[in-house]
């Protein structure tokens, strides 16, 4: 399972393949990546039609799967996560209502246009410059829908960088960034990886792509974490001062002078004891309800998401993660959503 990164034909060059043209892979890797973005292109499309015809809605959140984890650090199970998401969001132990009072199977407030097939890209040889390309292509396609907007299911969390860029290309301009995290994923690059997963973060600020980039639940931080995050101007909240921060985060407005607001959820950001099926196991972090506070409370327009970083193969045989991250999907969907008044 570790090595799901190197199925396929990654390595084909090795494989004393001279004779093998280059033409042959290359029109072969287009003709799948074109049948994949089409599958996304015509879901979003009959999800947003079939929005528009009950009418009413003004946003729309539609889920996205991307299915990606070979550019974790350490364990790569979040690949895994989004059918155990979706399982868990329609699980019959809970009903389809929010906290609020939002109805979930009302496509007016939750559609789904399915996965980026990721594994599937990446079995033909193609590599992460093109797969990154893809991702914020299929992002946009949902956008392109309107009044659909993206809810993204990971995956690990170097998947917010394409998706950012997606969003900000999409809406033209900057948008302000609340990131719940255990870890600032700021890194220049990380084992020189500079898509690795604990670097999203450092993509995003430098092309541009984020005005405000508010992190929250901190408390895996090292000097370059700091200091990149100084360079940056990025707002760090630590999870130390967390009790004397609660008051403001837990009155947040964001998004005034940009076009919009993206939230990131690593579900790291919670505390083990609430999430254990995670890769990397931070204590001290977020009870579920510290992070429900802030959503609630959270004055912005939000026009996409994500959820990320949960590893089913680190999770309670009971699936006690897969409730927890579809239940931030679920209310993150209620945060996004609004209907004509
Ligand atoms: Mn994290």
């Amino acid at each position: 399972m570790r090595n799901i990164a190197r199925k396929g034909i990654h390595y084909w060059q090795k494989l004393n393949a001279a004779n093998v043209p280059a033409e042959l892979i290359e029109n072969g890797q287009n003709r799948v990546i074109d049948a994949s973005l089409t599958l996304i292109r015509e879901r979003a499309k009959l999800k947003g039609e079939l929005v528009r015809a009950l009418g009413g809605a003004v946003a729309s959140s539609s889920l996205l799967g991307v299915p990606l984890g070979h550019n974790s650090s350490f364990l790569q199970g979040p690949a895994f996560a989004p059918p155990r998401i979706r399982e868990a969001i329609w699980c019959g132990s809970t009903n389809a209502t929010t906290e609020e009072g939002k109805e979930l199977n009302d496509p007016r407030v939750l559609t789904d246009v399915g996965d980026v097939p990721v594994q599937e890209i990446r079995d033909c040889g193609v590599d992460d410059d093109r797969l990154m390309k893809i991702i914020s292509e299929s992002v946009k396609l949902v956008m392109e829908e309107a009044p659909l907007r993206p809810l993204v299911l990971g995956g690990d969390h170097s998947i917010s960088f394409p998706v950012v860029r997606g969003v900000s290309e999409k809406i033209g301009g900057p948008v302000d960034i609340l990131h719940l995290d255990a870890h600032p994923d700021i890194y220049h690059s990380f084992e020189g990886n500079k898509y690795s997963h604990a670097s999203p973060f450092a993509r995003i600020m430098e092309a541009g792509y984020a005005r405000r980039l508010l992190q929250v639940g901190l408390r895996s931080i090292t000097s370059e974490g700091r200091e990149q995050g100084k360079r940056f101007g990025v707002e760090q909240y630590e999870m130390r001062t967390f009790s004397r921060d609660r008051h403001i985060l837990e009155n947040l407005k964001l998004g005034e002078g940009v076009k919009g607001v993206y939230i990131s959820l690593d579900v790291d950001c919670l505390d083990p004891a609430f999430a254990p099926g995670v890769s990397h196991i931070e204590p001290g972090g977020l009870s579920f309800r510290d992070v429900l506070n802030i959503l609630h409370n959270l004055q912005a327009d939000v026009v996409a998401a994500d959820v990320v970083e949960f590893n089913p193969q680190r999770d309670t045989v009971d699936g006690m993660t897969a409730m927890v991250a579809a239940k931030l999907v679920r209310e993150l969907t209620a945060k996004m959503s609004k209907m004509k008044n």
